[in-house]
């Protein structure tokens, strides 16, 4: 069971070679190009930072604003085209995506360097998505309502919003951008796209696939940038009708505000601290299982990531033992390789806070039980790896219980009542996902209502969600309408009520 996930179905194959090495590009108005920014930054394989996957030259303010005039440019056309035809396009880029998963799976690990199984399953929940939202392009509907008087239509159409903003995080490159891009498109409206630095190939491979499905030129532009000067352009724009941001809480406080300031329309999907209760009663190989994928999966960075296990005190040390045992047992590394099942931190930043918050825990005394060091033998020396940490005796003052770490960090409490497994899981002011295992369904259903928790899962780990059902948090860990499934569609449209009097004569009374 040291395997995190299942084995990979793709073919291994590690690309060092410099020839190899992407040339990157923002693509503004159906054209490539270089950034007008001071910068060249390169990506680079976190599990090995002598392979650069690409390199780009930043953008400007120059190319977000140009970025931003295009696509109000190409707005009005885009927005005339029939829902179902737009939908058709993203269907058409699914069809392209699953032909191309395995190399896309190889080229996430390599460039964000989550393990191969798991990047395979993103592709696939991206794609999932892109199915959902073409066939949303069918279901693009308003209502039809009774009127108060005789003779008298009574309906909505939804509109799109015009040109929206798209910012997304390194740590799910294809997932997120299909799960904003695709309801913006399908809705109609027209793109500004702003992935994260550390993993523009992912996002160029997202734009080329559209671009091959036959997304009109100006739809959908990306600019690939960094830091808070184009970051600002695409929040403060006049001319952009929303923004979608996925990120942390420090970063998404400054969009919703700046976005809110000028009133139009926000989501931002932020941070997590979640809690998975495992009671007396739980299937314990189970429990085990989902806490492991919990909060090691994807190195545990990841906003769903189980950072918090409660543990019911009857159950707390053997639980403890076969949990130390399985996390000595996971192999870190080059996620291409099949046997590893924990991949790198993304980055030297991700790298420095993961260690910093461990050097906290242990000063504000909580019990180190595995883990927390740098892992440097033979060649992990060239990645930036980590061993997958647990911390017990951690009470809720603590801020490795307060804070997001974002890295393969979990801390443990010890409960004694279901009143305290509540009141432990909710003591934070986070609020996007949680976990119970127990047999007990009464119990299950009880947590299911208590936990401030916009997903909360029974008998599953923490993470994940479906195409089909809103995704999203309570609390600070989310502003604006949920993402994913309806609610994509919703916040990337508006409605429009239409009141349409046949009477052909003048009433007598007017409820209006
Ligand atoms: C998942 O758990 O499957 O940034 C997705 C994140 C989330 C995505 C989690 N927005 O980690």
């Amino acid at each position: 069971m040291n395997k995190i996930l299942t084995k990979p179905k793709v073919k291994n194959e590690i690309i060092t070679s410099p020839s190899h090495m992407l040339d990157l590009k923002s693509y503004i108005g159906g054209h490539w190009l270089d950034g007008s920014g001071d910068r060249e930054i390169s990506s680079i394989n976190p599990a090995d930072t002598r392979e650069t996957i690409g390199v780009f030259k930043s953008a400007s303010q120059k190319e977000a604003t140009q970025a931003i005039a295009v696509a109000e440019q190409s707005f009005p056309t885009w927005r005339a085209t029939p829902a179902p035809v737009r939908g058709r396009i993203v269907q058409k880029a699914l069809e392209i995506a699953r032909k191309r998963k395995a190399e896309l799976a190889r080229l996430m690990t390599r460039e964000e360097g989550k393990i191969l199984s798991e990047a395979a399953g993103e592709i696939e929940k991206g794609n999932n998505l892109l199915e959902w939202y073409g066939g949303e392009g069918l279901r693009f509907m308003g209502q039809t309502a009774p009127s108060e008087l005789p003779r008298n239509l009574l309906y909505t159409v939804r509109q799109p919003l015009g040109v929206v903003s798209i910012i997304t995080p390194w740590n799910f490159p294809w997932a997120i951008p299909c799960w904003k891009i695709a309801p913006a498109l399908v809705a109609g409206n027209t793109i500004v796209f702003k992935p994260a630095s550390n993993t523009p190939a992912m996002a160029v491979e997202f734009v080329k696939i559209l671009e091959e499905a036959g997304l009109p030129q100006g739809v959908l532009n990306l600019v690939l940038g960094s830091g808070s000067s184009v970051g600002s352009v695409l929040v403060e724009d006049a001319r952009l009708r929303a923004v979608s941001f996925t990120g942390s809480n420090e970063i998404g406080k400054g969009v919703y505000q700046n976005a809110g300031r000028r009133g139009i329309k926000v989501t931002c999907e932020m941070g997590g601290k979640n809690p998975c209760v495992v009671w007396e009663d739980a299937d314990i190989p189970l429990a085990l299982i989902g806490v492991l994928k919990g909060a090691f999966g994807s190195t545990g960075q990841r906003c769903t990531a189980t950072s918090r296990l409660l543990l019911h005190e009857k159950i707390a040390e053997e639980f403890l033992d076969k949990l130390l045992a399985e996390v000595k047992k996971i192999k870190v590394g080059n996620g291409l390789d099949p046997e590893v099942g924990m991949g790198p931190v993304v980055d030297s930043k991700q790298f420095e806070t993961v260690l910093n918050y461990v050097e906290i825990g242990k000063r504000e005394g909580a019990k180190l039980l595995f883990g927390g060091k740098k892992i440097t033998q033979g060649d992990l020396k060239h990645g930036y790896f980590l061993e997958p940490t647990v911390f017990d005796q951690v009470t809720p003052k603590m801020r490795v219980f307060q804070e997001e770490i974002f890295g393969p960090v979990l801390s443990v409490v010890r409960v004694k009542s279901f009143e305290e497994a509540v009141n432990v899981s909710n003591a934070v002011r986070f609020g996007l996902t949680s976990a119970i295992y127990t047999q007990d369904l009464t119990l299950g259903m009880r947590y299911s209502e208590e936990v401030q928790a916009g997903m909360v899962h029974v008998n599953s780990p923490t993470i994940g969600g479906e195409a089909q059902v809103p995704f999203g948090g309570m609390k600070e860990s989310g502003v604006g309408e949920r993402e994913m499934a309806k609610e994509g569609i919703l916040f990337f449209s508006e409605p429009k009520t239409v009141f349409l009097d046949y009477t052909g004569q003048k009433r007598q009374s007017n409820v209006y």
